[in-house]
């Protein structure tokens, strides 16, 4: 037996060393940190329930490593790479994301870990884009961009060998491993030096922020590193006395009693100097972010969402500094009023996906699962939402975007494109969360010893 180390745990050396870079580049991600660990340690100290809850559930280790990130890349060929380097730390393309329908000429997925025990151990995530030059109006700028991106390497060689070697063997050894760390970590680092002139970034900013972002630099930057609070509303409340400023409002569902798919806000993106061949200007792009995650939901509970959201949208449209926010959150919560706001009622509806844990034995035949949960005998779990949302992932770029940009691409989905570039399908996210709650279910009743309701649900 070869000794690979898991890549799990080549993950979790990545994630670490992503961070520890990120706070050396953006201090103000570590007083962000810091904040989030504050928050999250009063709100377990508050509340024994839930901590217990989240340690039963296998939820709790992984709450201070758990983080995501974003980049960008600007080809087919920088995308499949991507996903090829991401496989070796376990993290696989999942779902797919149109951004065209909210202005941005990008489309997008999340490389996550999929296996419950990986993302138990640690969920780390990039939400990955690719930007679509076909969308741009000036042709010729889209093909000036195309060449000058088909110039550079982001991966570096140490990282590629250690890519293929990967591959062909099944994975990498603990000093490999660290090798391969230490070289990935180069793709993703900050450059202030542009690959382009002054002029060639104006026509790109002309086009398009997004666009100038990946085209004038050397590599896919982490844009953000978003750690994940059990309170989303205390850290934005906090955040101005730690010399932080938020944007206007949270975006997702309101605040609930059961929290739903995601909650996030972020602050705005720092300016940056930046040599564009000799000549100094500067470039924003980096930023900071917080998310709250609540239970994934099903594809009706997920429907109701969205008409939830787009009737509050529908009936406050909040200004790009922060006009009308207030009337905004209350529109929200008015507008998911009508959302069950508990567990077994999300449960019995069939709104959200769950997971089963065997309690208490049983003695005999029960009747029916409601009267094994009911007894302690089945214990109920929410499933964190592991993924993002387009509206939300919309409103977090257009608020970094240092404008209220926005273009008109057109409806333009175009998953197929996508997936040739990526060199793979994307997971579908759906499907994972229902595998999840139909074998847990299937294994709590086998331990129970009460099979004959496994068909009865
Ligand atoms: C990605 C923005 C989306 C999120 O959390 O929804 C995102 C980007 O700005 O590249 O990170
Ligand atoms: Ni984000």
């Amino acid at each position: 037996m070869t000794d690979f180390l898991h890549p799990d745990a080549i993950r979790t050396l990545f994630s670490r060393a992503m961070s520890d870079m990120y706070r050396a580049e953006v201090p103000q991600y570590g007083t962000l940190i810091d904040l989030v660990r504050d928050v999250n340690a009063r709100v377990l100290a508050e509340n024994p329930a839930m901590r217990d809850r989240m340690r039963a559930a296998d939820e709790l280790d992984r709450l201070d490593v758990e983080r995501h990130g974003a980049i960008r890349v600007g080809t087919p060929a920088e995308l499949s790479l991507i996903r090829r380097m991401f496989a070796v730390m376990g993290m696989v393309p999942v779902g797919y994301y149109d951004l065209s329908v909210a202005g941005l000429p990008v489309h997008s997925t999340a490389f996550r870990p999929v296996d419950p025990h990986s993302l138990s151990r640690n969920p780390f995530r990039v939400f990955t884009s690719l930007i679509r030059l076909e969308l741009l109006e000036d042709q010729d700028l889209a093909a000036r961009a195309a060449e000058i991106l088909n110039n550079r390497s982001i991966v570096t060689p140490v990282a590629l060998r250690l890519i293929e070697q990967a591959e062909a063997k099944g994975g990498l050894t603990q000093a490999e491993a660290e090798a391969f760390v230490a070289a990935a970590l180069e793709t993703f680092r900050w450059h202030s030096e542009a690959t382009v002139d002054a002029d060639t970034y104006s026509d790109l900013v002309a086009a398009h922020r997004l666009i100038a972002d990946v085209v004038s630099f050397r590599g896919p930057h982490i844009n953000h590193l978003t750690p994940r609070t059990l309170d989303i509303d205390a850290v934005q409340a906090e955040m101005p006395a730690r010399g932080i400023s938020p944007k206007a409002v949270v975006e997702g569902p309101p605040r609930r009693a059961a929290d739903i798919l995601l909650r996030q806000t972020s602050f705005k993106a720092l300016q940056e100097p930046i040599s564009f061949h000799g000549e100094t200007g500067t470039h924003t792009a980096r930023f900071g972010e917080i998310e709250q995650r609540g239970v994934a939901l099903k594809p009706s509970g997920r429907a109701m969402y969205d008409s939830c959201l787009n009737d509050a949208r529908g009936r406050v449209s909040v200004g790009p500094n922060g006009e009308r926010a207030s009337e905004y959150v209350a529109a929200l919560s008015d507008a998911f009023a009508g959302f069950p706001d508990d567990l077994t009622a999300l449960r019995q509806q069939g709104l959200a996906y769950v997971r089963y844990r065997a309690g208490a034995p049983v003695d005999g035949t029960a009747a029916s699962v409601e009267d094994l949960i009911a007894g302690g005998h089945l214990i109920v779990d929410p499933q964190t939402y592991e993924d993002f949302l387009p509206v939300s992932a919309a409103g977090i770029f257009q608020s970094n975007l240092g404008s209220d940009e926005q273009s008109n691409f057109g409806q333009s989905a175009n998953r197929a494109a996508f997936e040739a570039a990526l060199g793979a399908s994307v997971l579908d996210e759906l499907a994972l969360y229902q595998a999840v709650e139909d074998e847990s279910f299937r294994a709590a009743l086998t331990l129970l010893g009460q099979t004959h309701l496994i068909n009865a649900a």
